[in-house]
């Protein structure tokens, strides 16, 4: 019998399985994922090679999905079908193979941890997603002169999605008013990254109630994104889910967070989500136009600047300590406003009340708890959480506990979440007019 190429996600989730309350697993309750479905911008790049004025119509409708919808879809993309289906082809092949040669990255090239599935973090069925992915830095791929046809294919399809990618940013730069190098200087084919992902089966549960992947922004300028034919991608617009309907003569693009910063707000970085299929796989490729780490995000006043690198550290820690991203609005520029000292302004007067502080301890930093490292961790001194990427167990005998206060007027001093390290077993906080006390035990 074959070894499995599905990762075991019944296995390694039961408990979620089993504490789940009975309703989440009937089709009537849970998450309400089944929802319209509706067409995106459909925009034709043909007429970007045409004369002055179908350019400007065509580069006006781009501006204007990623202001309306910050998704669109483009037809006559210059990426050829051959491209695309060879990609995936070895995309399909990379995913069957058994997943302990995928979780070893074994007879691929790509970088150790390259592999991702589940939710390490979830702690109910609602933060699980039912999904595998290789996110590859195509540091790994770049000039591997075909030295075996997945690297090769990555290559070409990263190298031509690339250039479309760069066309579209400076496009939507120049909507602003911002005719730029900026995009050709800081985002290039060694700082962007390609995830390949496939959604199995959910015969578990209602499968309409699973997540393929949780709700989500993406970290990036931009994404291009190639999928299948079998539906599941949902995006946020006016405040409702709506479900896309896959074209499969279209790419998908959608606006990632640094865009919507550069742009300060003009653009939006959109939350979307892919709901599992019953019965079918489904495979998609993320190309994600990034800058180098150093690179620096500056907006025009809503967000204060900050470099890439400094971005994606602050999102893993949210992710360690909350289990889930927090993003924008942790640089919001009105956070330093509000900051003891900085601005010379009088802080607003607050009487510190238990309403305005949560005391808890992060599930995914739980004593014994073994945490699996992808990047430099927040937490650089603790010997679990060490740069360069180690798995490790959480120190049983130190508690991590986070203070978050709920009210920008106290993240002056404190930050809006404060980590604290203790020997204890047990946390008491006391939350008197205007103080805050806290007792370990
Ligand atoms: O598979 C999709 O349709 C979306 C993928 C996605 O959101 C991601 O890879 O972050």
């Amino acid at each position: 019998m074959g070894e499995s190429a599905d990762p075991p996600f019944e296995t390694t989730y039961k408990n979620l399985f089993s504490n789940s309350p009975d309703s989440t697993l009937q089709k009537d309750s849970g998450p309400e994922l089944i929802v319209e479905e509706s067409e995106l911008p459909l925009i034709d790049l043909n007429q970007l090679n045409l004369g002055d004025l179908e350019k400007q119509a065509c580069q006006k409708l781009i501006a204007q999905a990623s202001r309306e919808w910050g998704f669109f879809q483009v037809i006559n993309h210059g990426i050829s079908r051959d491209v695309l289906e060879t990609m995936r082809a070895e995309q399909v092949k990379l995913m069957k193979k058994p997943f302990l040669d995928k979780t070893n990255c074994k007879d691929s090239n790509l970088s150790a941890g390259s592999y991702r599935w589940g939710t390490p973090s979830a702690t109910s069925l609602e933060h699980l997603s039912w999904s595998e992915a290789f996110h590859v830095s195509l540091t790994d791929v770049l000039g591997s002169g075909g030295h075996n046809s997945l690297s090769s294919r990555m290559e070409q399809f990263a190298t031509t999605v690339l250039k479309l990618a760069q066309t579209l940013a400076d496009i939507l730069a120049e909507e602003i008013g911002d005719k730029t190098c900026f995009f050709k200087e800081t985002c290039l084919a060694s700082t962007c990254y390609l995830r390949l992902n496939r959604y199995p089966p959910c015969p578990l549960i209602h499968p309409y109630k699973m997540f393929g992947i949780i709700p989500h922004t993406d970290s990036d300028f931009l994404t291009v994104l190639y999928q299948d034919n079998i539906g599941g991608l949902q995006l946020v617009k006016d405040g409702r889910w709506i479900a896309v309907k896959p074209n499969p003569q279209a790419l998908i693009i959608n606006i990632g967070d640094l865009f919507q910063a550069w742009s300060n707000n003009v653009y939006k970085s959109v939350k979307h989500r892919v709901v599992a299929n019953a019965r079918n796989e489904r495979f998609s490729t993320a190309f994600l136009f990034c800058p180098s780490s150093d690179t620096v995000i500056r907006s025009r006043g809503l967000y204060k600047s900050f470099s890439f690198g400094e971005y994606r550290q602050q999102v893993q820690q949210d992710v360690d300590v909350f289990g889930h991203k927090i993003g924008l609005s942790r640089f919001l520029a009105s956070r330093r406003t509000s900051a003891a000292g900085h601005t010379g302004q009088p802080e607003p007067k607050l009487t510190l009340l238990r309403r305005h502080v949560r005391v808890f301890i992060p599930h995914s930093l739980r004593p014994g708890r073994i945490i699996k490292r992808r990047s430099l961790g927040p937490f650089p001194t603790d010997p679990v959480h060490r740069r360069g990427g180690v798995n490790g167990r959480v120190n049983p005998t130190m508690w991590r506990f986070v203070v978050q206060f709920t009210h920008p007027v106290f993240w002056g001093s404190m930050g809006k979440n404060s980590i604290y390290d203790e020997k204890v077993r047990r946390i008491e906080a006391t939350i008197d007019d205007g103080g805050l006390a806290l007792k370990s035990a």
